[in-house]
Formats: structure tokens, C-alpha cells, sequence
């Protein structure tokens, strides 16, 4: 009997690839059961997929809304790299993420919206977010990213809008999203490995907020303003302040504060992949 299989709610499941993957009709997260795993030594690339989640969370204790329809996943990762670099798994993540989506949206002729990673965990699609990431360390030499996204449901009642790739007339299912997702999660990580965030630096540039984007970060106790002007290799935003001060953001909440960064100017995702 396999793992899966003797976890409750779980369907026999896994596929082609080396690491295993558990596929659940339904659990609390995707990212506690990885947990659990990854305690009793689960390899590297072991992914947990879910169809649902009953306590699915996003970052600092908030909630993920996790009804059936939407693609919830962890997977694990085992870096060689320095713990100090770790955090810039999630825009690995998030840059993978943002292949696999693009993909989609040629595939069904919706490419005349805008898709932005916005740092550190979110994949805005037209300003709105589609998608979050949750990275957290799972044992002393694993972390755990996971990802939820929108494909058929969208929450109505978020502070910061929502949307699904549904709602944009893209009509795939959390299945389709896993299969190209686990690719490009495996071909960004080998470089990310390789070469660190300085590999991946330029493409991830390229789907986020542009450089030189007005924003507002809300920190634990202020609130600073200024321009994106790059990507650390610690996966730090860098904000050139009004004083032309450069200051070092290592977690925070960012808010679009101009057109450049907004939804008001579609990209062409053409232009962007
Ligand atoms: C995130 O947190 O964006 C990370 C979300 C990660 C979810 C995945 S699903 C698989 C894995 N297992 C888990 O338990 N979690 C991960 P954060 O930046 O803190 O955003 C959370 C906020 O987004 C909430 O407070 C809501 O305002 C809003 N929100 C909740 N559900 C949403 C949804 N489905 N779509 C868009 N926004 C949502």
C-alpha cells in the first residue's frame, strides 16, 4: 500500500517521474501533510496535490480559499545552496509558475492580459491575483513551497481583487496545470541550484513588476514608498526611495502604487513571456 493510499481521502496516485507525488480528494493543506512527509525523510521533488483544502493558509496565519475546481500543491525541495538564499525559492517558484500559466493562456488565445509576479508570492493576472505562494521550512534541510491557484473559483470578498483563469476564458484543469507545473518547477529549481537567483534573475525581472513601478510595501510597523529597481540574489526586493536612498526589503506586503504596475496597462503576454 502506498503512502497515499493509507492516508485518508487519498486516491492511488503518482506518475512517471522519479519523486513521489500523493495525490488527496481533500486535506486541511497540501503544505502540513508535505510537513509530515518530509519529517519521515520523503526525497527531494515529493509533491502533495489536493482537490480541495479545508484549512488551506496563505502567509502569517491568513486563510487560502480552497474550494474543489482550483490546483492546490506542495513540493518539497532540499537546497545544497546556503540557507541564506532560500527565501528566493518562492519567486523560483513563482517564476515557474508564471511559465506554466503563460502557456496556458497562449493555448486558449487569452493573450491580451497582463501576468505579473508580484514579489515575494503572487501572480497577478490583469492586477487581480490569480495565485500565492507559501514557503516554509519543513526540517533543517528541506522547505516546502506551496502554491495555490484560481483555475475555476475565485474569492469575491478579498481586500486585494481576485480572479481564475476560468473567469479570463482559459479553461483548464488543476490536472493540466500539475503536469507542466512540475516541469518548470524541476527546470527553474536545477538552475536556481546551479547558479543561484543570478540564473534566474533576468527572466524573473521580466514577468514582475517592471523596474522603476511605484509601490507602497507595508513592513510589520511602517509603511514605505518608493521604485522597484531590482532583485536581490537573496530574492530581496530593492526599492530606490523618494530620497534615492536604496533600502533592502526582506518580507512585506507590496502595493502598486502607479499605472506602470497596475492593471490600467495590459502587456501583451507576448511581449512578457
Ligand atoms: C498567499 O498568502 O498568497 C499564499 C497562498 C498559498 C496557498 C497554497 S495552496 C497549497 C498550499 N497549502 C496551503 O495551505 N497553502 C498553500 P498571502 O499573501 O498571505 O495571501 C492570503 C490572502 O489572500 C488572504 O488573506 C485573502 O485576503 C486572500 N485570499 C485568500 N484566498 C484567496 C484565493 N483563493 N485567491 C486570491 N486571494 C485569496
Amino acid at each position: 500500500m502506498s503512502r497515499a493510499s493509507a492516508e485518508s481521502g487519498a486516491i492511488a496516485g503518482g506518475d512517471s517521474r522519479d519523486a513521489p507525488l500523493y495525490r488527496f480528494e481533500s486535506l486541511a493543506s497540501t503544505n502540513g501533510t508535505l510537513k509530515r512527509l518530509a519529517m519521515e525523510d520523503a526525497p527531494h521533488g515529493t509533491m502533495v496535490v489536493a482537490q480541495q483544502q479545508t484549512g488551506g493558509r496563505g502567509r502569517h496565519g491568513r486563510k487560502w480559499h480552497s474550494p474543489p475546481g482550483n490546483f492546490y500543491g506542495s513540493i518539497l525541495w532540499k537546497p545544497a545552496r546556503p540557507l541564506t538564499q532560500w527565501p528566493s525559492l518562492s519567486l523560483v517558484a513563482g517564476l515557474a509558475l508564471h511559465r506554466t500559466v503563460t502557456q496556458y493562456l497562449q493555448q486558449s488565445h487569452s493573450t491580451s492580459v497582463s501576468l505579473r509576479l508580484k514579489w515575494p508570492n503572487d501572480l497577478l493576472l490583469d492586477g487581480a491575483k490569480l495565485a500565492g505562494i507559501l514557503l516554509e521550512s519543513a526540517t533543517d534541510s528541506s522547505v516546502i513551497v506551496g502554491i495555490g491557484v484560481n483555475i475555476a473559483h475565485h474569492p469575491e470578498d478579498t481586500p486585494y481583487p481576485a480572479t481564475s483563469l476560468h473567469a479570463n476564458g482559459c479553461y483548464i484543469t488543476a490536472d493540466q496545470l500539475l503536469k507542466e507545473l512540475r516541469s518548470f518547477l524541476a527546470a527553474d529549481y536545477a538552475i536556481w541550484q546551479a547558479m543561484g537567483m543570478a540564473g534566474l534573475r533576468s527572466a524573473y525581472q521580466s514577468c514582475a513588476l517592471p523596474t522603476g513601478s511605484r509601490v507602497q510595501v507595508r513592513l510589520p510597523d511602517e509603511k514605505v514608498e518608493g521604485r522597484i529597481e531590482a532583485i536581490a540574489e537573496d530574492g530581496s526586493l530593492i526599492l530606490e526611495l523618494q530620497n534615492g536612498t536604496l533600502r533592502t526589503i526582506r518580507s512585506g506586503e507590496v502595493f502598486p502604487l502607479d499605472m506602470k504596475a497596475g492593471s490600467a496597462m495590459p502587456m501583451p503576454l507576448s511581449e512578457v513571456a
